[in-house]
């Protein structure tokens, strides 16, 4: 069930191992092509991109990053990756060529992915014989006859909620702000994307091409895009980037506009019967630490070896330990998302001692070779093993 990056990934590696799938996506192959979300790829998402096949078009258009910058009080701060973990580093390559990608190799291969489902119910997901029933893109009912379902719907999907309540818990943390998003037409006015803590809000300085800039600002959660004209977004951008080292923001003209919100959230336990969750159907990081996708990936390597293990070994363990392995990985994602979030935006109950208090911890990162490792490492991602 659905064909973002975690749908479309494992039906990808369950195909490598000759493991069949159906893909099912409300949307069509246009609109997932072209919604604009996440830019940073860990380093095992890039190998396992890479080892599967289809990370070609992301090796020759991608960035490497070996590091990022912290900008506060003015002033500038690396964290040298590449030094601090050993020689990982981070690739920005935006998601929607991610699924591009991962939607050209399936249609290639000749395996069912169907676009513009509607009214999707899955039942008896308690048996062994679980069935998704849904209308296809020509409005013909549908019922499909599963031995697994896969809810890679996303946060607003069907998987999660046709679990029992009492058979879930949920657990989740609504921020007082939002990131307003932009799309700009100018070259890179960075090598390394910075992350800026201001008295005004939070901005991030991200990358898509040499041709076309990736912005965000910390903005209302309620906020519209027409609140929003051109002319406070540079005059934002410029107070909240302002540094003593020369360095100014290439300006150009906005392609696009758009509020995200930010939560944290984890339903526990990934699985119910024989429906498995994976990537946002099961948990929502706020987007400051770049893990969101990663998660995502992380979820599906875990779920599709525990399946292979299932049909080549008769291996069952793999499958009922699924969701214990990957909560693990998604509640150390949440705490960095959290902390990192924490530490650089603007808090509505913000006092002058709480400020002074974030301030504290970013010199902290940045002259405790200790913490800093702390930041580098989560932000390439743990091993994924
Ligand atoms: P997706 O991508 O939401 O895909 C779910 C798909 O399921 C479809 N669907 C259904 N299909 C069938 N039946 C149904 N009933 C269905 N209901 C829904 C949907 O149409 C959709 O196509 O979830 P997935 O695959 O779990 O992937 C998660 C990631 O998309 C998400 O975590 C990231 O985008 C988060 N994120 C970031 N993650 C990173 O790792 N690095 C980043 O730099 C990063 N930046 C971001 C982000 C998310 C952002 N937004 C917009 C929230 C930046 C932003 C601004
Ligand atoms: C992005 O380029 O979209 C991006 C980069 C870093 C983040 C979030 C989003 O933390």
């Amino acid at each position: 069930m659905g064909a973002g990056p975690a749908g479309l990934l494992l039906a990808h590696l369950l195909r490598l191992e000759g493991i069949e799938s159906v893909v099912l996506e409300t949307r069509s192959r246009e609109e997932i092509e072209a919604t604009l979300r996440a830019g940073v790829l860990e380093q095992g998402t890039v190998n396992i991109l890479n080892e599967t096949g289809v990370g070609e078009r992301m090796m020759r258009e991608g960035f490497v990053h070996q590091g990022i910058y912290l900008r506060f009080a003015g002033a500038t701060h690396r964290i040298d990756f590449k030094e601090l973990t050993g020689g990982r580093s981070i690739m920005v390559y935006a998601q929607h060529e991610v699924i591009k990608d991962l939607v050209k190799a399936r249609l290639d291969a000749g395996a069912p992915l169907e676009f513009g489902v509607t009214d999707v119910t899955l039942q008896d997901l308690e048996t062994a014989a679980p069935k998704i029933r849904y209308r296809d893109a020509a409005g013909a009912l549908r019922e499909l006859a599963c031995d697994y379902v896969a809810g890679c719907d996303g946060f607003h999907g069907v998987s999660r909620p046709a679990i029992p309540s009492r058979k879930r818990t949920e657990y989740s943390r609504v921020y007082p702000f939002g990131w307003f998003g932009l799309l700009v037409e100018a070259p890179p006015a960075t090598d390394e994307l910075i992350y800026a803590h201001h008295e005004r809000g939070f901005a991030l300085v991200s990358t898509r091409s040499p041709k076309i800039q990736r912005l965000y600002l910390q903005c209302d959660p309620d906020d519209e895009v027409k609140q929003w004209p051109d002319a406070r977004i540079w005059e934002e951008l410029h107070a909240r980037l302002a540094n003593r080292e020369g360095w100014t923001l290439t300006e150009g003209r906005i392609l696009q506009k758009g509020v995200v919100a930010m939560r944290s959230f984890v339903v526990e336990p990934m699985q119910y019967g024989r429906l498995f969750l994976a990537g946002d159907a099961a948990h929502i990081v706020p987007p400051t630490g770049a893990k969101g996708l990663n998660l995502a990936v992380a979820d599906v390597r875990v779920l599709a070896q525990a399946l292979t293990a299932h049909y080549r070994e008769q291996r069952g363990d793999l499958l009922e330990q699924y969701s214990a392995t990957a909560l693990r990985r998604v509640w150390r994602a949440e705490h960095f998302s959290w902390w990192m979030t924490s530490m650089l935006h603007r808090f509505h109950d913000d006092t002058p001692f709480h400020h002074r208090l974030q301030l504290a911890e970013l010199d902290f990162v940045t002259s405790s070779r200790a913490k800093a490792i702390t930041l580098a490492e989560n932000y390439v991602g743990l091993p994924l093993d």
